[in-house]
């Protein structure tokens, strides 16, 4: 088995990422085998090649998996990798292209894992996020950083409303206050991308109430490094999480207002 740490481990999920993402692009405005479809969800058979070509490329190391298309290897492994083969699918199922790779490796802590690199790969627009736990967050080579906005009225504020009847009605509300606030809303379907666009200065915040840690644990670690505030709460047991991702002077300010 090779050495498994931060650098050997980003370096594989780049390639990972870019071989899971030539599959997307290949397959952007072809039919689609449908798995499985519920009215604010659907499954592909896409889904399901992506995650075992990206596993596949990343057996040369001892870790186990956890993946939106499956889990393998020791609960209790050292180390783990976090993969969603196509954050966005439903965007990729209509041919928006506006989906992507994200692909984390974490470490067993004292308490819990923690995400020691993390890429998120764009294949439509070539964009490759990447970060380390000790370097600095990356966009195609090139150092990002969160936006300076500490105004809400200046600033673009992405949401989520993930795919079940709770998670609207918890976030509805929240965008009904917000919106007459901020600059602009944007809803887009992808929380890794959405992440990594508050890492990069597009967007300022993005808060959604129900993604699960595949869609958000590589986008984490890049935002963090880039300057920006990574806040999330457990929200079921299954790695289901409420996430305010943001530039680290909005949150606050962005908080449901107290009835
Ligand atoms: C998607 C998330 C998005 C959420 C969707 C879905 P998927 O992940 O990225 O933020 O609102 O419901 O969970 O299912 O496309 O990998």
């Amino acid at each position: 088995m090779r050495t498994l740490n931060e650098r050997t481990g980003l370096a594989a999920a780049i390639e990972a990422a870019r071989l899971a993402g030539a599959l997307m692009r290949a397959n952007l405005n072809e039919p689609k085998k449908i798995n499985a479809s519920i009215q604010h969800d659907i499954k592909l058979d896409l889904d399901v090649r992506c995650q075992k070509l990206i596993e596949t490329h990343l057996a040369a190391f001892d870790a186990a998996v956890f993946g939106e298309e499956g889990t393998s290897g020791d609960p209790a492994a050292e180390f783990r990798w976090v993969i969603d083969p196509i954050d966005g699918t439903v965007n990729f199922t209509y041919g928006i292209p506006h989906a992507c790779v994200s692909i984390a490796l974490q470490r067993r802590g004292k308490k819990n894992y923690e995400t020691i690199a993390g890429v998120v790969y764009d294949p439509f627009c070539d964009e490759l996020w990447t970060a380390t736990n000790n370097t600095p967050a990356k966009l195609n080579g090139q150092k990002i950083a969160v936006s300076k906005k500490t105004r809400l009225d200046e600033s673009i504020i992405s949401m989520g409303f993930s795919k079940n009847v709770e998670t609207m009605n918890e976030m509805l509300p929240r965008m009904n206050d917000i919106i007459y606030r901020v600059r602009k809303i944007r809803i887009m379907g992808s929380a890794a991308l959405s992440m990594v666009y508050v890492a990069s200065g597009r967007f300022d915040a993005y808060i959604e109430g129900g993604v699960r840690l595949w869609d958000i644990a590589a986008g984490g670690l890049i935002l963090e490094r880039a300057g920006g505030e990574y806040w999330h709460q457990q929200a079921s047991p299954d790695e289901t999480y409420r996430l305010v991702a943001n530039n680290g002077l909005l949150r606050k300010k962005l908080a449901p207002k107290s009835k």
